[in-house]
């Protein structure tokens, strides 16, 4: 079993939470996004989109993290992580679509932040206005470029924080009637979020869900000191990096508190 991946990204860290949580064995083939590598042709051939996770198992090419998550919670019957119940099920299947949604929010305050700070950092205009340009999506195109121009007071933010704000108001929801997201035990629900919320937490906006959302931070502290969380996201994550993406967050938490207050 083969994953296309980048460390730092947060759909790949799902998966590989996943593949932690399930002790299966894979092989890693590790795409630097920064230099372009996803969009090689042969890759490309893969993932049309030009983005990262990628599994291929004995000639089956998945995308999408979270089905790719399901996927390998049914390879083995061991610790499974998915409920029987159909109301348990359901309840996860809804985590798993929303992620979509969740995914592009979380990649739009990354790239408001972080992404944009290095972009402004090493590279001229020119070079990020040509990288954004190889991306396939027209769609995704235009928010990376008002991203890039615009940061925090870009309307792609604004509707990031909302898409989050529905998020934690339905995970605060959840844990009212226990520690994990569904079916009292830890789970895909949980496994879905873990990467999107720990992302918030690394940028140091923590201040989104502590007062207004306590039960998340007490999820959260928990879903860290699991060890596939040390596996699959923590030992990966460089010092430095982690050091950057706080400072960048943190700058820019004075403006997305007002937007966030508004809400
Ligand atoms: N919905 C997709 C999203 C895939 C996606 O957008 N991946 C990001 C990394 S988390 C990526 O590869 N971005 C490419 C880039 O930034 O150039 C999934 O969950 O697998």
């Amino acid at each position: 079993m083969k994953l296309y991946h980048n460390n730092n990204s947060v759909c790949s860290q799902k998966v590989r939470v996943t593949l932690a949580e399930k002790q299966l064995q894979w092989e890693s083939v590790h795409l630097e996004l920064a230099k372009g590598e996803q969009y090689e042709p042969d890759y490309l051939l893969l993932n049309p989109e030009g983005v990262v996770p990628t599994l291929v198992d004995d000639g089956l090419v998945l995308r999408e993290s979270s089905v790719i998550a399901e996927y390998l919670d049914q390879l083995s019957a061991a610790n499974p992580l998915a409920p029987t119940a159909p109301q348990a099920l359901a309840a996860v299947h809804l985590w798993l679509i929303r992620t979509i949604d969740i995914h592009a929010a979380i990649n739009s305050v990354t790239f408001a932040t972080l992404m944009r700070q290095k972009q402004l950092q090493d590279s001229t205009p020119e070079e990020v206005r040509a990288r954004i340009a190889k991306f396939p999506n027209p769609q995704i195109r235009s928010k990376r470029l008002d991203l890039y121009s615009n940061g925090v007071k870009s309307p792609y933010v604004a509707g990031a924080l909302f898409t989050l704000l529905r998020m934690f108001e339905d995970m605060a929801r959840n844990l009212e009637k226990s520690d994990w997201l569904t079916d009292g035990r830890y789970g895909l629900s949980d496994i879905a979020l873990i990467a999107y919320v720990d992302r918030l937490d690394r940028l140091g906006l923590s201040g989104l869900w502590s007062e207004r959302y306590p039960a998340i931070e007490t999820w959260l502290r928990a879903s860290q000191a699991r060890p596939s969380y040390q596996t699959a996201i923590g030992s990966l994550i460089p010092p430095q990096l982690a050091q950057q993406t706080q400072q960048a967050g943190q700058a820019a938490w004075p403006e997305i508190k007002e937007i966030w207050k508004s809400m």
